[in-house]
């Protein structure tokens, strides 16, 4: 795979035109690939319950959720024996807090992530990873909660797609009440 990877960069490179942003994407993988990473992202539109599922199987009130749609920034969530938050800023400045008990996690992050503490991305961030030592991350899995799609933010739902190539895999949050009535509508027709 790493050196289907290169070739396929290689090609890429002797293209006429600009594709500079593949071989990025390429480059990232073969990076992924590497360090035994996998990106899983979970989506959906907003409000759907995306950061209480991920702080179910982190098995910690980390993540920021709210009845208002509250995410507005992705955040990478590594493996690691501390806690750690580390913010990545649009002009490429790094920020890093260490924190003691998930509790101050989940404060931090709110300061960064959600349209309440960070209101249309003013503070310009671009991601924010953060490391736990939730069993589930072990095995090198990245799990990625996104602001979600469809609120009336629209920044937020930009910042979801446009992240997208970044993601090796995805679990879709849907909500049970839509779920319910499409398979009601099903059975009369
Ligand atoms: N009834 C119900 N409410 C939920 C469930 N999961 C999350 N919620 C609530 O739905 C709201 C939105 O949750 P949040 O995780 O912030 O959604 P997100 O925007 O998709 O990340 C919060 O008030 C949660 O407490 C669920 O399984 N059932
Ligand atoms: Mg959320």
């Amino acid at each position: 795979l790493n050196s289907l990877l290169s070739q396929a960069n290689g090609c890429i490179g002797r293209l006429d035109g600009d594709f500079r942003i593949f071989s990025q994407h390429l480059e990232e993988l073969r990076e992924r690939l590497a360090q035994g990473r996998l990106h899983l992202a979970v989506l959906g539109q907003f409000k759907r319950g995306k950061s209480t599922f991920l702080n179910a199987i982190l098995g910690e009130e980390v993540l920021p959720a709210s009845v208002v749609p509250l995410t507005a920034i992705p955040t990478f969530i590594y493996h690691d024996r501390l806690r750690t938050a580390t913010v990545l800023y649009q002009d490429n400045r790094e920020e890093e807090f260490t924190a003691t008990q998930s509790e101050d996690l989940h404060t931090m992050l709110s300061r960064f992530v959600t349209e309440s503490g960070n209101p249309n991305n003013r503070l310009g961030v671009s991601y924010v990873k953060i490391t736990h030592p939730a069993a589930i991350l072990e095995q090198g899995v990245v799990l990625i909660d996104t602001p979600g799609i469809g609120s009336t933010f629209r920044h937020n739902t930009e910042t979801t797609l446009n992240f997208l190539p970044q993601c090796d895999a995805a679990l879709f949050i849907v909500s049970a009440a839509i779920v319910t009535l499409r398979w009601g509508m099903d059975w009369r027709l």
